[in-house]
């Protein structure tokens, strides 16, 4: 017997339209590889990112195709080996598929996301080279004929079509609000040749850390194929062994638990370390090794925190790790790309650094795309992210065929246990707002009624998919790690933001309320909230067929437009607009700096005012904010707040929009909050004339840290239009501002000089934190709307980069609103951006890259 060889079958692969009997086999892009990935290298098709090329295509989705491979395993039967099985493996194919091997039909597929074992031992040539075929039939099609086949089911959804719902598949496929429809298909995940005699099938583990964090547990568990006297367990710490033991196989499966004492814990980011063990099996048989398999975990006690709190009614949705309760400052995550095979394990690598650079520690994986690959999450272990993971179902009315609840039971107990040994992965939630459309479009929903088949009955018969099948999948399989029905989930319903987790979407969708008023918007944990802003014009240009010199570079061009699936959104972008700014649709660079802004501001204030909202033990009435969105899939206007896609010159961008940095400066370990309020006391109750206006500040500290911090609160005004101090004065000394919480500070009118001269408006008030002398917070707060303010054209504005390159260090003479700094030159990044400048400061913004002689370009609000 020998040991279990793993051989990828990535060489040789062709393919073709299925149904062109006069179409020629053609080498395959790469591999894994997907349909459009293929017909975009030979030129079959234009490329989907550029122009309406989206549009010219559309066929693509609607024929057949077919992969073929050839390989050879003569050798493996050279050694007259008999006990050997040969198997073969497919990470996931995407979706309708047929698979023949020499001629033979071994698998049929119709779920993209369950990988696939077949025995081939018996079919596989001695002589000569065996083909491989994989025939892939239109997602979508197969989609409208499971549609016409279960016509007493109501169909229904938002974004994309309703084929979407009968299919499982990456639900985006067939287009959201911020993506095209573009329904590939083919191998998406390795294709691979096992042949082995004993193998380990699964290896996982359960664990668990005391509340004293002194002791943890882990127990191993190696489920075994084929025969196999023992297993070896390892446990290694930083390559050196922590515990090993050897364990006697019985009924095909082998358990030691492992007591580990001064456990090294994995943290979120801000909050300690991210040590990784490995747990390492290793089958043994007559003393010979015929299989070895390891995993990473990290010993971490995560907790999701429930109660009922201090003086607020419903309670927490707060997340707790290692006990240190944890205010979730992050975003939510879309499919990097629309062609997931051609984003590389490093590209996961940039994404997840520079979520985390950004000071963001939860990212949720959304339901309408994938259950994302293992580089993703071996990405946020490392970096220290937390992650909220979906099913993959979202914005519909899931139908509840018995096929299809089959394949979903396998899909989830596939994910969960390709998944489960992530120490990053803290919760699992059921779907992604369709209960929301369950309640829009009064689907039957009785919460009391707890019969589980009884729901097949009804008009919403996924509610046994996410409180039956997924639940029971989450509690056999992963029993420690919370399950939420889904996302957004408020225990009955999707109605009470005092209770479990909300999408706040009446900013921009809903009743488009103003951002100003985010603190009135309030959740237990805002799962989702979101604003639009213009990528870069490095994108734009790139996506335009004739970049900078296309005639359709201007804002509301019809190709611009295009790459923006929201609708509505030219009324959305101008309302937030005209709301705040002056502002005018040409130049476009200036333009697409204006929709950057108010999204900055507009996400600054959510993470702001919510996270004032995070008071300390008992008072968590907010826990945490997740903006909507970090990413995007293809070049587009969207919610992103990276904008991220492939590009010409490079083979990917990453490129932050002015958002990535004010939402990086609210998430700061301390940072310091203002808010303006008018407050109006009229003289009786009818008078209009007689009405005192005051308009106050009100000043907060956040400290994330876990340490109190004292420190002395500046305040200082400025008039905006001769840029004079008009106040200036030490409000705190000594001010204490306790661990891991926001507190107020103070409350006081704006300072101005003369009472009743509307001076309110002209006054920008800008509060410090300073401690021993060095300052470590500071926030400038406007008059507003900004429209309304006589913003001036500074005389004199300095932008130096220093001495040793690394800062851009910038001042003014007058107060200015969202200096934002461009560099046309490649490989030149900013760590900040987006600053405010009252006079006398100096604002210091890190960049790399530059040199003496680059060239800074500078743009502000006027
Ligand atoms: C949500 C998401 C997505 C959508 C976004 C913007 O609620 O869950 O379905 O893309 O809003 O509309």
């Amino acid at each position: 017997m020998s040991k279990r060889i793993s051989t990828p079958l990535d060489d040789n692969w062709t393919f073709k339209q299925a149904d062109d009997e006069a179409s020629k086999f053609l080498p395959v892009a790469q591999f894994p590889t997907n349909v459009h990935l293929d017909l975009i290298a030979h030129g079959i098709i234009a490329d989907p990112f550029i122009g309406k090329n989206e549009n010219d295509i559309q066929w693509v989705g609607e024929v057949p195709w077919v992969y073929r491979t050839t390989f050879s395993t003569t050798s493996l039967f050279q050694d007259g080996e008999h006990a050997v099985k040969a198997v073969l493996a497919f990470g996931g194919l995407d979706t309708f598929s047929t698979v023949v091997l020499n001629g033979i039909e071994i698998l049929k597929t119709e779920n993209m996301f369950i990988p696939e074992r077949v025995d081939v031992t018996k079919l596989l040539s001695k002589e000569v080279d065996n083909v491989l075929e994989i025939t892939f039939e239109s997602a979508y099609l197969k989609g409208c004929e499971l549609i016409e086949k279960y016509p007493d089911h109501h169909w229904g959804c938002w974004n994309g079509d309703t084929s979407r719902l009968a299919v499982r598949k990456a639900q985006y496929h067939w287009g959201w609000d911020w993506g095209p429809m573009l329904m590939t298909c083919g191998p998406w995940r390795p294709v691979s040749l096992e042949v082995y005699s004993s193998r380990i099938s699964d290896l996982y583990f359960s664990s668990s850390v005391d509340s004293s964090l002194k002791v943890a547990q882990l127990v191993a568990k190696a489920d075994i194929e084929g025969t196999a006297e023992v297993v070896k367990f390892g446990i290694f710490l930083k390559n050196k062994p922590v515990s090993t033991q050897i364990v006697k196989v019985a009924k095909s499966h082998a358990t030691h638990t492992f007591d580990i004492f001064d456990p090294a814990l994995w943290y979120p980011k801000p909050y300690g370390e991210q040590p990784l063990y490995t747990l390492t099996a290793t089958v043994l048989h007559n003393s010979t090794e015929l299989d070895i398999q390891s995993k990473k975990f990290g010993l971490r006690r995560g907790e999701l925190i429930q109660r009922a709190m201090i003086d607020q009614p419903g309670t927490s949705f707060s997340f707790q790790v290692n006990n240190i309760p944890i205010f979730c400052g992050g975003s939510n995550w879309i499919p990097a790309d629309n062609f997931i095979p051609r984003i590389s394990k490093e590209k996961y690598h940039d994404w997840v650094k520079l979520v985390a650079d950004g000071n963001q520690f939860m990212i949720r994986v959304w339901g309408g795309g994938i259950y994302e690959e293992q580089a993703f999450y071996d990405a946020c272990d490392e970096a220290g992210i937390l992650v909220w993971q979906d099913f993959m179902f979202g914005c519909g009315n899931y139908p509840a065929f018995p096929d299809i609840l089959k394949s979903i039971k396998r899909e989830a107990e596939e994910n969960v246990k390709l998944l489960r040994h992530h120490p990053s992965i803290i919760i699992w939630a059921g779907n992604n707002e369709d209960y929301q459309y369950q309640e829009s479009n009064s689907l039957t929903y009785d919460f009391e009624n707890k019969d589980s088949e009884s729901w097949l009955k009804t008009d919403f018969p996924a509610r046994y998919i996410y409180e039956k099948i997924l639940a029971d999948a989450c509690s056999t399989l992963i029993p420690e790690t919370y399950y939420h029905f889904g996302s957004p989930w408020s225990g009955k319903d999707t109605t009470d933001p005092t209770i479990g987790d909300l999408h706040q979407w009446n900013v921009w969708h809903g009743s488009q309320e103003k951002y100003q008023d985010f603190d009135k918007l309030l959740g237990r944990f805002v799962s989702e909230f979101g604003m639009e802003a213009f990528p870069n014009i490095k994108t734009i240009d790139y996506f335009l067929p004739l970049g900078k010199d296309d005639p359709e570079r201007y804002p509301q061009s019809s190709t611009i437009d295009f790459h923006n699936k929201a609708a509505g959104h030219e009324r959305r972008i101008a309302l937030y607009l005209v709301e705040n700014f002056r502002y005018a649709p040409e130049p476009i660079e200036q333009f697409i700096y204006a929709t950057q802004l108010m999204q900055a501001e507009c996400l600054a204030s959510a993470y702001r005012l919510w996270k004032r909202q995070w008071k300390g033990p008992g008072k968590e009435y907010c826990g945490g904010a997740l903006v909507w969105q970090i990413n995007d899939c293809w070049p587009v206007t969207s919610w992103a707040i990276i904008h991220g896609s492939r590009g010409p010159s490079v083979d990917y961008f990453l490129r932050p929009k002015h958002a990535y940095f004010t939402v990086k400066r609210e998430m700061a370990p301390i940072s310091l909050g203002v808010t303006r309020k008018e407050h109006l006391t009229p003289k009786d109750k009818h008078t209009r004339a007689y009405i005192t206006k005051t308009t106050q500040i009100e000043i907060w500290g956040s400290n994330l840290t876990l340490k109190d911090i004292t420190g002395d609160v500046i305040v200082k005004a400025f008039d905006v239009i001769t840029g004079k101090e008009t106040y200036s004065k030490t409000l705190e000394s000594n001010f204490c501002l306790p661990e891991n919480r926001s507190t107020e500070v103070v409350a006081m009118d704006v300072p101005v000089t003369k009472k009743d001269a509307c001076e309110e408006g002209r006054t920008v008030v800008a509060a410090y934190l300073f401690q021993s002398g060095k300052q470590i917070a500071r926030y400038v707060n406007w008059p507003e709307p900004l429209k309304y303010v006589h913003l001036q054209k500074p005389k004199h504005l300095s932008f130096d980069l220093s001495e040793d390159g690394n800062m851009v260090e910038i001042g003014s003479d007058v107060p200015v609103k969202g200096l934002a700094l461009e560099c046309d030159e490649e490989g030149v990044t900013f760590g900040d951006n987006l600053v405010d400048i009252v006079p006398g400061e100096v604002v210091s913004i890190p960049v790399t890259g530059a040199a003496k002689g680059t060239s800074f370009l500078v743009r502000y609000l006027n």
